[in-house]
């Protein structure tokens, strides 16, 4: 299984003179934020620091020499204005104010059923088949788990469901794009994906963001994750920390490296599948306090979703059962946010590989693009109905 969100190790790595030359670079870039103009003749990393790192982001980062730092860009989420759903669709796929509510002050929302069970086998039959064929998106790539949204019909066919969509855009509003997929495939005996969160993803190159929206500080991006299979505490379902995503929390790596909970009281690592295995992140903690009525088990039939925001902490723990945990996300975007800006192969540190970016592109989801700000891309189709586009086209 793909790692995911990873957040150990990294930031602070080959020893004090790098540090040091780092801190150099943080301070320089510190200073510049006011020089607005002078910013587009920067040399290229030093530029997108300055532009995606925000002052309180290089001052954590200076003031503790490198040992604590933000994951990702910082911010505040505000609530809207309301918490009407921003379209309104069929009885059964509308939520309420109450629901929006809720979403806001817990992060997610879910679950929610897509599918029957019998439904559920033809579609898990379908995504079976065709979760080793080799990915032509990223055909040089170790895994093939990733934007499989481009080139698998049966993948995109899940993604764009009414029922999936309809809910998004009451959320993020009308006009919608998808971004991002991943598989995530847990086996039995395969690991925990420790606590996280994310918000432009600016932790896969650690300098730059990987999306820009508008606005950081309001909703701009949702999760959608669906069970494939039924996901339990035993194989490692979804667990998130209530209400943990209006802000970003700094992680600390301690002297010396070494396992240590992540922030977290053992108490509360025995409430989790796992036996607190989940917590571990080798020796980063990220600062959250935690609280028992914050950890919320996801637990999902197979053909349910949860739809949350990445920001809201979130993971899963170990699979020590004997039935695998096959779990499809993909991530939606309002059509104002810019994606992989000024990139043409995407660094993703953690997993030290570079995507190349030229089959990659963003899928209008619903409604319109009246942005324009990315490459698009669209979606694919069985082959089948590709025969059956006539002629005369
Ligand atoms: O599948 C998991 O356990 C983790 C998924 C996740 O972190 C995500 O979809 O962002
Ligand atoms: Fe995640």
């Amino acid at each position: 299984m793909e790692k995911h969100g990873e957040i150990s190790g990294g930031q602070r790595q080959g020893g004090p003179i790098r540090t040091l030359i780092v801190c150099f670079f943080m301070t320089v870039a510190l200073l510049l934020k006011p020089f607005k103009p002078l910013h587009r003749k920067l040399p290229r990393r030093l530029r997108e620091l300055v532009r995606s790192w925000d002052s309180s982001m290089l001052l954590t980062f200076i003031f503790s020499f490198g040992r604590r730092f933000y994951t990702d860009q910082n911010c505040t989420l505000k609530d809207p204005p309301s918490f009407q759903p921003l379209i309104r669709t069929k009885p059964e796929w509308q939520f309420s104010e109450q629901d929006i509510r809720s979403f806001y002050e817990n992060g997610f929302i879910g679950p929610i059923t897509l599918w029957t069970p019998e439904e559920m086998v033809e579609i898990r039959r379908k995504v079976d088949a065709a979760l080793d064929r080799k990915s032509a998106v990223y055909p040089q790539a170790k895994n093939h788990h990733r934007d499989r949204y481009i080139d698998v019909p049966e993948f995109w066919e899940v993604i764009d469901t009414p029922q999936i969509v309809e809910r998004l855009a009451q959320l993020l509003g009308p006009d919608l794009l998808v971004w991002r997929s991943q598989i995530f495939n847990k086996q039995p005996g395969d690991g925990e994906i420790t606590w996280h969160q994310a918000s432009t993803y600016m932790v896969e190159q650690r300098i730059k963001a990987a999306i820009e929206p508008a606005d950081l500080n309001k909703l701009f991006q949702l999760t959608t994750w669906i069970a494939i299979d039924d996901a339990f505490p035993g194989n490692g379902c979804m667990h998130f920390l209530k209400g943990t995503h209006r802000r970003m929390w700094t992680v600390y790596r301690a002297k010396g490296g070494g396992p240590r909970l992540m922030g977290n009281p053992p108490e509360i690592a025995k409430l989790i599948a796992g036996e607190g295995r989940f917590m571990k992140a080798q020796s980063a903690t990220l600062e959250v306090p935690i609280t028992e009525d914050m950890v919320v088990p996801m637990p999902l039939k197979s053909g349910q979703c949860v739809i949350f925001a990445e920001r809201t902490i979130h993971g899963s723990p170990p699979n020590t059962s004997d039935k695998r945990r096959f779990g499809f996300t993909f991530r939606t975007i309002r059509t104002d946010v810019q994606v992989y800006r000024e990139e043409d192969t995407h660094e993703v540190t953690y997993l030290k590989e570079s995507y190349d970016l030229e089959k990659w592109g963003c899928a209008l989801l619903r409604g319109e693009d009246k942005h324009h700000l990315n490459r698009m891309i669209t979606p694919p189709v069985y082959a089948e109905k590709e025969v059956a586009v006539p002629a005369s086209r």
